[in-house]
């Protein structure tokens, strides 16, 4: 098999790539450990930024989203009993946030790919990558019962934090950055009518907690818990319990239960790997870095990626220009870092620390009164949550 980009996994980054390299002529095959079926009902993230809402719709397979999505144009902190709204349509000249979940973008991307006639290979076995320093860099695995060699001009590692791509670079040849924090985040789906209109990042003695959505009758609720936490230490009232400890107001906001039907803990971390490249291989997404999910930037950033690289690969096969695929890593790091900045203090600002001062709590409580106090600090928040500008 023969292709211009060989794309290992298809999350987010690798669909989305494949997707716009299709629109400028550029041929790819996706290659995918897991089934359409499980790819398709993976609950990860809810919130898109404005920039990549306007890639999806741009491109085509924003029509869905458009539809059934919400458009939230603030988010609430809710901290000492109070709550506070962050205007992002007026701190941001007009912009807002989508909510819409990510196996929805995946289900729209893999119907768009395969109606245009893209390849996907679903359920392969032992992807490794070769060659990687020679202008041919191959792709083999088992698929069907056969072994496969993928020859490609260049691969894209969109293998996630967990894939094969990074740890296939020479290890003298990665830099990696990695915080682990002390603390996880526990997530229900919860069948509920909404209890807010817009999200609630609640700040309180106990822990975080965040209250979020996915439709009019499914509820996603988070809290911070033990990094070692076990879904089984959770039954459903000690859940309740929490959540209504942490998110307490004094305005007379209740919290609508329902039953419970999804459970997880989810590890916190933030990681990046200098430089995004190696030869022809080419990392974006989760299997480059990695942010605590506080500020919602993780598939954004997969994007924000992917269109850089796409714009690389056209400027390459169009105009003979290698110039943009030697930039791609330092112009995707700049947008990655602001965004690790962001998802730490949002993390920082929002959870107790284990090992934490009386004097360090009172630090953030300062922080988070400033950010409701002064509008540049407002403004701050708003322009990174909604997203920087991708150009
Ligand atoms: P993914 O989504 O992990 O996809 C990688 C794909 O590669 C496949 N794969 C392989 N395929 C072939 N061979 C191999 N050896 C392979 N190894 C792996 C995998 O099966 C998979 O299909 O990476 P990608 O595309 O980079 O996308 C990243 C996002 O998924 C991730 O950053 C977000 O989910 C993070 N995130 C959030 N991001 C946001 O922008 N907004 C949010 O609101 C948000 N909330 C969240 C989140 C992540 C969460 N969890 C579960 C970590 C909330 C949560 C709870
Ligand atoms: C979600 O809806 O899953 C979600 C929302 C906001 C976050 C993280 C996750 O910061």
């Amino acid at each position: 098999m023969r292709t211009q980009v060989g794309i290992v996994g298809a999350g987010p980054a690798g669909l989305l790539l494949s997707h716009l390299l299709h629109l400028d002529g550029i041929d790819s095959v996706l290659i995918e450990s897991r089934s359409r079926q499980e790819i398709e009902a993976t609950i990860r993230a809810g919130v898109l930024e404005h920039g990549t809402v306007e890639l999806l719709k741009k491109t085509g397979v924003g029509s869905r989203m458009q539809r059934e999505g919400f458009v939230h144009e603030g988010v609430y902190l809710r901290f000492g009993g109070r709550t506070h709204r962050i205007d992002f349509k007026a701190l941001t000249g007009g912009r807002a946030i989508m909510v819409y979940a990510q196996h929805e973008v995946i289900k729209d991307l893999v119907a768009a790919r395969l109606a245009a006639g893209g390849k996907i290979l679903f359920e392969v076995k032992d992807a490794a990558v070769y060659d990687l320093d020679t202008p041919a860099p191959k792709v083999r695995f088992h698929h069907g019962g056969k072994v496969e060699e993928l020859e490609c001009d260049f691969i894209a590692g969109c293998d996630g934090f967990h894939g094969i791509t990074r740890p296939s670079i020479p290890s003298r040849m990665r830099h990696e950055f990695t915080r682990v924090y002390p603390f996880g985040w526990f997530g229900i789906l919860v069948e509920a009518p909404p209890s807010t209109d817009e999200l609630i990042y609640a700040a309180h003695e106990r822990g975080f907690a965040l209250v979020s959505t996915r439709s009019p009758q499914i509820q996603r609720l988070y809290l911070q818990c033990d990094p070692d936490d076990e879904v089984k230490n959770w039954p459903e009232h000690r859940i309740w319990e929490e959540l209504h400890a942490r998110l307490e107001s004094a305005d007379g906001w209740k919290l609508a239960e329902g039953r419970i039907f999804q459970k997880s803990v989810i590890a916190m971390r933030s990681f990046v790997l200098e430089p995004m490249r190696y030869g022809r291989l080419f990392l974006a997404g989760d299997a480059a870095h990695i942010v605590p999910p506080t500020g919602a930037k993780g598939l954004n950033l997969a994007a924000a990626d992917v269109r850089v690289l796409s714009q690389a690969l056209v400027s390459f096969y169009k105009n003979q220009k290698e110039q943009l695929l030697k930039d791609y890593s330092a112009t995707a790091l700049r947008r990655v870092w602001r965004a690790e900045h962001f998802s730490w203090w949002m993390t920082s600002m929002l959870h107790r620390f284990h090992d934490e001062t009386p004097f360090h709590h009172r630090l953030q409580l300062a922080e988070l009164d400033y950010v409701v106090a002064s509008r540049a600090k407002a403004q701050t928040l708003a322009e990174n949550y909604v997203g920087l500008p991708l150009d």
